[in-house]
């Protein structure tokens, strides 16, 4: 295999990953510009093999998404609707309750719970939620509420965002995921979410609350309009704060979906570009812990072959997921854990089912 990498030009990118030396933005152009999937992915594995072994882990988590209700409407989303649209909908405290309710006989850790931009539903609501989820669940892990979402509680609690964290967390807040930060470039925003919180602002959140000892995740959407330079300028972000904070437990490559979104004429990603967005990030993000492919979007086949090309993670059972379903997803809206074993088995890895903090639950 070394071979191959020094024949595609990759020799000296080969070199540092070896010896454990940071690439630089022009290596991870150059990965992503390769046409040599085999030899980035064999580069990738290193990273991935001496940070995670063989372990591949899944959580049992459960999806809630409280509203569609969004100020924002970023072309890219089918979620997000106006108030007015007929297929708006909106979660009352005791809805969330009972769907967290109906789910109390399976053995979910975490609560993955994200909405819009909502224009009118008040701070009280947000804490009402967290701590509803708590009063019906005490033990499980809420992970709530993207960085744009926690911008715009500080706006309703009219105070610093640090103090909005804190009350947050006093509610039930465990963690952050990674939604929201799209692709940093204000060329991107611009075109695709110009009312969206800028990337600067998205990086502040996520620092903010790494100073608070929560821990988050970061995404980056790709697949639209976004140049190869542009993919390379978030992950160069990412790894800076990273390195600033070091709260990031996961990166997660977020496959572009465009059915019913206003971007609907451009294609689906390629299998190529999903496994380089894996491997180039898992190559880029030294610092970060974990690569996650997650299966929602990419589908279970490429999660699993992503595995051996950078990811150590397929995300979990999910159930329900709304965002990409609506967008056009064609996966399954859900996984078992049987079937996560299966996958995670076949492509000669060792599951383990984890925590939010990837603590271990078990080992298959
Ligand atoms: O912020 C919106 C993206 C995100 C589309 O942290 C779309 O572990 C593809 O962030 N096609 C929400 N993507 C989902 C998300 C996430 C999912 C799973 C795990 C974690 C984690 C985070 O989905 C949004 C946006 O970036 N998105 N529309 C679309 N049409």
């Amino acid at each position: 295999m070394e071979d191959l990498v020094k024949k595609a030009g990759l020799g000296d990118i080969l070199d540092k990953i070896k010896d454990q030396e940071r690439i630089s933005t022009e290596d991870g152009i150059r990965l992503y510009q390769s046409p040599d999937l085999l030899a980035v992915g064999y580069l990738a594995n290193i990273v991935r093999e001496r940070l995670n072994g063989d372990n591949a882990y899944f959580i049992y988590n459960q999806h809630i998404n409280y509203s569609n209700i969004c100020t924002n409407l970023c072309k890219f989303c089918a979620f997000g609707k106006d108030k007015s649209s007929d297929k708006a909908y909106e979660m009352t405290v005791e809805d969330v309750k009972e769907k967290v309710r109906e789910r109390l006989d399976e053995p979910i850790s975490e609560i993955h719970m994200v909405g819009g931009i909502h224009p009118d539903l008040p701070f009280s609501y947000y804490i009402d939620i967290l701590q509803g989820i708590k009063e019906v669940r005490p033990d499980v892990h809420i992970q709530a509420f993207t960085c744009v979402e926690i911008a715009h509680l500080a706006g309703l609690a009219e105070k610093p965002v640090d103090q909005t964290l804190k009350i947050l967390m006093d509610a039930g807040l465990d963690s952050i995921p990674g939604g929201g930060a799209e692709v940093f470039s204000p060329r991107i925003r611009e075109l695709t979410c110009e009312k969206k919180l800028s990337g600067e602002g998205w990086l502040e959140v996520t620092q903010t609350a790494h100073r608070l000892g929560l821990k988050t995740n970061a995404t980056m959407l790709y697949g639209h309009i976004e140049t190869i330079e542009e993919r390379i300028e978030h992950l160069d972000a990412l790894r800076t704060a990273q390195d600033e904070t070091g709260g990031f437990l996961a990166f997660i490559p977020l496959s572009f979906h465009p059915k019913n979104t206003e971007m609907s004429t451009l294609s689906r990603t390629s299998g190529i570009d999903d496994l380089k967005s894996v491997a180039v990030a898992r190559c880029f993000l030294d610092n970060f812990p974990h690569i996650k492919a997650y299966w929602v979007m990419i589908g279970p086949k490429m999660a699993q072959i992503a595995l051996s090309f950078g990811a150590d993670d397929v995300d979990g059972t999910v159930k329900e997921e709304i965002i990409t379903h609506m967008a056009g997803a064609e996966t399954e809206q859900a996984m078992s854990i049987e079937e996560l074993v299966r996958i995670i088995k076949e492509a000669g890895r060792t599951p383990v089912q984890r925590g939010t903090l990837y603590d271990v639950i078990k080992t298959y």
